[in-house]
């Protein structure tokens, strides 16, 4: 398996722990998007990493597609139930540490532009949307170790590299000030081996 990848996405962050977490070998393919000279567009037509080609070739794209992708490989530990309908419970908790990480970027993006190009209700809408996203999750999580059932889930994976990358890019957002229970998970996920090798690098 070759992961076509940058070393800062959160999205790649998430398949790259998908794979640790499972044991997984694969090929890690440095190669950003947004550089001159990138081939991310000869594999994916949108461009984007992560992108993943399989031992046979296959592409798959974007993230929440490469983890399932990876859950048909069968390798322990399963990050998804058996069930469809929980299937689908987890992937509802992984859309929603998705859209926030997503909000995040946009709000990114927005504060990267020069500043009399810079538009105050673009970020505060996202900043909005990754609020009301947190206090979701805080709810969630609060008396529990995992957001789904008894033991990790891609629903956990998805939050942490989200939640890490808003530290990574907006560190002037203090979420954890009013979400202690989310803080305190957060911290626990990021001291996970699968965690420590993923730290991105700016
Ligand atoms: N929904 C996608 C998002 C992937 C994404 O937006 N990746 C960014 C890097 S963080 C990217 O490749 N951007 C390049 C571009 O949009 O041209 C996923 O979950 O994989």
């Amino acid at each position: 398996m070759k992961l076509i990848a940058s070393l800062t996405s959160p999205y790649v962050r998430k398949i790259r722990v998908v794979l640790l977490e499972k044991n997984l070998p694969f090929e890690f393919l440095n190669d950003p998007p947004w550089e001159a000279g990138s081939h991310v567009s000869d594999y994916n037509p949108l461009g984007k990493v992560p992108t993943l080609v399989s031992d046979a070739g296959e592409v798959f794209f974007d993230s929440p597609i490469i983890a399932d992708y990876i859950e048909t490989l069968g390798a322990q530990p399963a990050l998804l139930p058996t069930d469809r309908l929980e299937i689908v419970r987890v992937k509802q908790l992984e859309a929603l540490a998705d859209g926030v990480t997503d909000a995040g970027v946009v709000w990114l993006q927005e504060t990267r532009r020069v500043s009399e190009k810079q538009d105050d209700a673009v970020i505060t809408r996202q900043r909005s949307k990754v609020d009301r996203g947190l206090d979701v999750l805080e709810k969630k999580i609060t008396g529990r170790e995992f957001l789904y059932g008894n033991s990790l889930s891609l629903a956990d994976i998805a939050t942490g590299c989200g939640l890490l990358w808003l530290d990574f890019r907006l560190p002037q957002y203090d979420w954890r000030a009013t979400r202690p229970n989310l803080a305190v998970y957060v911290k626990r996920l990021s001291e996970r081996p699968a965690f420590v090798q993923t730290i991105p690098v700016a």
